[in-house]
C-alpha cells in the first residue's frame, strides 16, 4: 500500500498557502490513486451494507456515519495520507489529532426532500462561544471523494469562497424557511480520488444528489490535541487492527502518548515534543519551521 507518511513529505507551498488563506479551501487533484479509490470505495460499501442491515441508514438510504476509522479501520491511511496530511501539519503544526470524522454515502434522491437551510461553519458551539471577528481557525478538514462529483448536481460540496473570514452569513430565522443561496456560492467539482482541504470556518453545505450516481466520501477533521476530540477510538486502539498503526497514526487517533513520568494532560498540551510522533517525524526530515509558530520545535 502506498498510503503512509513514508512517501516524501513536503510542506504546503507558498502558493497553496496564499490560496488557502484567500479562499478558505484547496482542491487536491488525484490525492488518491485509482486503486485507492477502488479499495476505499469497496470498504465503504461494506460499512454501508452493515449499517443498512442494522437499520442505521436514513429513510432515503443515506448514511452519515461518525467515527470514520473506528467504522472502517482501513481509513487510518487517509488520516496521514501523503497527498493531504502535509497541508494539515503545515497549517496546524505537529501537536494535532483527528478530532472528528465521517463516512458518507448518499444515493440519488428519488423522493423530493423538505427544504432545509444547511449552510454552516464547523465547530458547533465554537461559533457561539468565541468572541473574535473573525473567530480563530482551530480546525481543518479533508474530504476525500470516492465518487464522481465532477459536475454540479451530484451531491457536491458547496462553499462560499473566502467566507472563512466572516462570522455570519445571511440566513433564515428557521432552517425550514426557504432562503436565497449566499452570494458567490459555488459547488466544488471533483473527480473520484480528488480531495478538498478546507478551513472549518468556511461557510459550506452538502447539496442534494440529483444524479444517477451514489455519492461517496470520507471526511477527516483535525484540530490541536489541546482541544477535545469528538471521535471515540479507544476500542479501535485496543483492537488487533491497531497493531499495524504507525506512531503518527496512533497520535492522530488519540492514543495515550505520555511516557512514564509524563502527565497525560500536559502531553496533549504539547509539553513533550520528544514523545510526540509527528514532531519526531517532521524533525527527522527537516520540516519543522521556526518561522511558523505551530511548527516551531
Ligand atoms: O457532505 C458534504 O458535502 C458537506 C459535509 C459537511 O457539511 C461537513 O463536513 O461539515
Amino acid at each position: 500500500m502506498t498510503t503512509s507518511t513514508t512517501r516524501t513529505a513536503r510542506a504546503m507551498t507558498t502558493e497553496q498557502r496564499a490560496r488557502f488563506e484567500r479562499d478558505g479551501y484547496l482542491v487536491v487533484p488525484a490525492a488518491l490513486t485509482d486503486d485507492e479509490v477502488e479499495r476505499y470505495s469497496r470498504a465503504l460499501d461494506r460499512v454501508y451494507a452493515q449499517e443498512r442491515a442494522a437499520g442505521r441508514v436514513g429513510a432515503d438510504g443515506s448514511m452519515h456515519r461518525l467515527g470514520a476509522v473506528a467504522a472502517l479501520p482501513e481509513a487510518v491511511h487517509l488520516t496521514d495520507h501523503p497527498s493531504t496530511f502535509p497541508l494539515v501539519w503545515s497549517v496546524l503544526g505537529w501537536n494535532v489529532h483527528v478530532y472528528h470524522s465521517h463516512l458518507d454515502v448518499h444515493p440519488p434522491i428519488r423522493v423530493p426532500k423538505p427544504y432545509r437551510f444547511e449552510w454552516h461553519q464547523d465547530g458547533g458551539r465554537q461559533n457561539r462561544e468565541l468572541e473574535t471577528e473573525p473567530r480563530p481557525r482551530l480546525s481543518v478538514k479533508v474530504a476525500f471523494w470516492l465518487s464522481d462529483v465532477s459536475v454540479p448536481g451530484r451531491g457536491n460540496f458547496k462553499v462560499v469562497p473566502g467566507s472563512h473570514l466572516s462570522n455570519r452569513i445571511d440566513g433564515p430565522p428557521r432552517r425550514d424557511i426557504r432562503w436565497p443561496e449566499p452570494p458567490g456560492a459555488v459547488e466544488v467539482t471533483a473527480e473520484p480520488g480528488d480531495a478538498v482541504f478546507f478551513d472549518r470556518r468556511l461557510w459550506h453545505t452538502r447539496t442534494g444528489n440529483h444524479s444517477e450516481l451514489t455519492r461517496k466520501g470520507v471526511f477527516i477533521a483535525y484540530s490541536h490535541r489541546w482541544s477535545h476530540n469528538r471521535d471515540e477510538n479507544s476500542a479501535l486502539l485496543a483492537s488487533p487492527a491497531a497493531v499495524a498503526f504507525t506512531p503518527v497514526q496512533r497520535q492522530l487517533l488519540g492514543a495515550p502518548l505520555a511516557a512514564p513520568g509524563q502527565s497525560a494532560g500536559d502531553h496533549q498540551w504539547g509539553h513533550y515534543p520528544d514523545t510526540t510522533p509527528l514532531h519526531g517525524y517532521l524533525a527527522a526530515r527537516g520540516l519543522l519551521d521556526p518561522h511558523h509558530p505551530p511548527l516551531r520545535p
